[in-house]
């Protein structure tokens, strides 16, 4: 990485100041004032956030930031493990000439070749795993290949990572390592991704860096709502397995998921028409993959051929072509998101990429815009992170028309005319006024959505009607509809008219944590909104919740609680609740509600449990309406030490706050009836 000339660029050293002064505070409000206002999470996301910058750009690093600092807990929480055998790295071939060149090395140094196994090549994060007597011990990213970082409480979180093999062969080892990569499928990726940038936070670029950040959190619980999963192909020692396809066999009776397209060549031919075939169908999956990974398939022979420094001499990786076409920017708009989050999005002349037709880019914000420097009127080599997400990578300078000019971002809101504000600390502006119609639009498209109330046959195409005929202003309103003002509109007759209101009254009675997420608070998603639901039973114990009681609710924030508070007290929220109620709507109360044993209790959970995963035992603690908390204070019950536990354990005994094992708190779940 060079240092020192290269250009940096203001909007970074202003972030990477805010970071400083943001993480000093937090940290001392931690460990001098034990008395946090953040959760461990959004700690670790600050301080990672602030490492990202400081490697990309090692200007902006001082000498006092706290990255710098040693013994700052967070980036030493992953131990180095060193990998029990080398974990090698794969050749590149980027054409038919280069696979054809790998073949006739391969059979110079092997002799004859009669077959090849072809793989897909998985874009997620290489992982190894570590089973003795059939029990996952260990997972490990690949690191240099010689020592990786130990993130087993993390992947004991991953559901397809079996955590104990329920077959096992005659022939394995005690000990065995299984290695493949962890990735984060293209659909949970952008919705992952339009998540965070409707909270106006930075997104991940592709599925590998959002599965490699999944994986490396210091709250396996976060790494659990990332949806990650594997695809394994490696097994060292190879157990008996013959053939690169044996191994692949037993790994699934094993119980590992293994990618179910493979194919045994016995050509150059065979291969390239495999490649080929795959080059034009990899869309159609719902996971990235970016070539396709030849292997000799006898295990006699990738021994006899080696390596030659860390790359196998049996195997290599064709690369497709990235996918980048060139099409026009015709306009800049800006577009209100549920919360006014206000994103540019560039209007493109249509265009094929990556398996479909692209009209629109999101900009993400000012300062991508600026960054990128693209202007209305300019030609824009385009690509789909992750293969899903339309992104403009940058102008075409050649291309630039005459007088094209900066964009700048407009100081009104498009929908409303209120003035757009831009917070500390965030990259959005937002439009502020609660009754802008373009926000309303899309909290209804919210509210109707699969995430929210769930209602059939209410896209975003009949919202717009309904909102356009001036039918429905708010979500209470969707339960006013009747057959007669459906008919009015375009496309309804009179059983598609029924059924639409038929549906709309169907979802009347829905799960607490359906319809908090539905109402779409700011700074509220789905996890959020099961832990308010567990919490507080009834959605008017919650609207009657004070800024304290949220605050004290395990895994809420103060800035979530602020946000919550307010959105009932603004008479919008409040006065939407109470619209609802009386238009029938209600919430199911979540079993294990708020009256418990363990109620007002908070459990704090450390280092790694043998018997139950993170999420299972947190479910298990709000079972008995205790709370699980990220952080161990002096308000803390108890703390429950696992497998080496961390500096938490340390806190707890400095604090003389309870400690258990995890035997011991199996006990007391037992007892306490949960
Ligand atoms: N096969 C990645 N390495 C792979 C075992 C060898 C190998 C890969 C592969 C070295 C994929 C390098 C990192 C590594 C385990 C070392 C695959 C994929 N095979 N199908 C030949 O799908 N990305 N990556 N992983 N050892």
């Amino acid at each position: 990485m060079s240092s020192g000339q290269e250009t940096i660029p203001q909007a970074t050293r202003n972030r990477a100041a805010e970071l400083r002064v943001l993480l000093e505070h937090h940290g001392e409000r931690y460990h001098v004032l034990d008395d946090p206002e953040i959760s461990d999470a959004e700690y670790d996301r600050l301080f990672r956030e602030l490492v990202d910058l400081e490697s990309e750009f090692p200007g902006v690093q001082t000498p006092d930031s706290p990255t710098q600092r040693v013994g700052g807990a967070p980036l030493d929480s992953f131990t180095k493990v060193r990998h029990r055998t080398q974990m090698l790295s794969l050749g590149n071939a980027f054409s038919a000439d280069e696979v054809e060149a790998f073949f006739r090395r391969a059979e110079r140094g092997a002799g004859r070749v009669d077959a090849y196994v072809c793989e897909l090549k998985i874009d997620g994060l290489a992982l190894s795993l570590s089973y003795r007597n059939g029990a996952l011990v260990r997972a490990a990213t690949r690191g240099n290949g010689v020592e990786g970082e130990d993130v087993t409480s993390n992947v004991r979180t991953v559901r397809s990572v079996p955590m104990q093999l329920r077959t096992v062969s005659a022939k394995l080892p005690v000990e065995f390592d299984v290695r493949g990569e962890v990735y984060q499928p293209k659909r949970r990726f952008a919705a992952f991704n339009a998540q965070l940038e409707e909270a106006g936070k930075q997104t991940y670029a592709n599925p590998r860096s959002a599965a490699a950040g999944g994986v490396r959190q210091l709250d396996p619980a976060i790494t659990a709502k990332r949806g990650l999963s594997t695809f394994m192909y490696q097994l060292e020692p190879p157990a008996g397995a013959r053939t690169q396809a044996e191994v692949l066999d037993l790994l699934e009776t094993l119980g590992f998921t293994v990618n179910p397209h493979r194919h045994v060549a016995g050509s150059l031919d065979e291969v390239l028409a495999y490649i080929e075939h795959w080059a034009q169908r990899r869309h159609d999956l719902d996971y990235e993959t970016d070539g396709v990974v030849i292997k000799v398939a006898s295990l006699a022979l990738q021994e006899e051929l080696g390596k030659v420094s860390r790359s196998p001499r049996w195997a290599i990786a064709y690369k497709f072509p990235p996918e980048e076409v060139q099409t026009e920017v015709l306009d800049i708009a800006i577009q209100v998101g549920r919360t006014g989050a206000v994103t540019p999005v560039a209007h493109l002349t249509p265009v094929l990429v990556a398996g479909s037709t692209v009209r629109r880019a999101t900009l993400h914000n000012e300062d991508e815009v600026a960054r990128k420097d693209v202007r209305i009127g300019d030609t824009v080599l385009l690509h789909k992170a992750g293969d899903v997400i339309p992104e403009v990578i940058r102008p075409v300078m050649d291309k630039r028309p005459a007088g094209a000019v900066p964009w700048v971002m407009p100081e009104r809101c498009p929908a409303c005319d209120s003035g757009l504000v831009r917070e500390a600390g965030e990259v959005v502006r937002r439009c502020l006024n609660p009754l802008c119609p373009a926000q309303r639009r899309e909290r209804l498209r919210h509210f109707a959505s699969r995430a929210g109330m769930n209602i059939e046959g209410l896209g975003e195409a009949v919202i717009d009607q309904l909102v356009d005929a001036g039918f429905v202003a708010d979500a209470a309103d969707l339960y006013h509809v009747t057959v007669d003002q459906l008919l009015t509109l375009d496309g309804f007759a009179q059983r598609s008219a029924e059924k639409l209101q038929q549906s709309i009254a169907a979802r009347t009675s829905v799960p607490l944590t359906r319809l908090i997420n539905a109402l779409g608070m700011p700074h509220v998603g789905e996890h959020t909104a099961a832990l308010l639901a567990q919490h507080f039973g009834t959605i008017d114990a919650l609207a009657g919740a004070s800024v304290e009681e949220l605050n004290a609710v395990g895994g809420v924030g103060p800035v979530v609680a602020q946000n919550v508070a307010r959105w009932f007290e603004a008479g919008e929220g409040g006065e939407l609740v109470r619209r609802l109620q009386a238009a029938g709507v209600s919430a199911e109360r979540v079993q294990g509600s708020r009256d418990g044993p363990w109620r007002g209790q908070s459990w704090v959970l450390t280092g790694t449990l043998e018997q139950l995963t993170r999420p299972e035992a947190e479910e298990r603690i709000r079972g008995l309406a205790g709370s699980p908390g990220s952080s161990v204070s002096k308000r803390t019950h108890t703390v429950v030490a696992g497998g080496s536990p961390g500096s938490k354990l340390a806190r707890a005994e400095e604090l003389g706050v309870r400690v258990i094992d995890e035997r011991g708190f199996l006990d007391e779940l037992a007892a306490a009836g949960g």
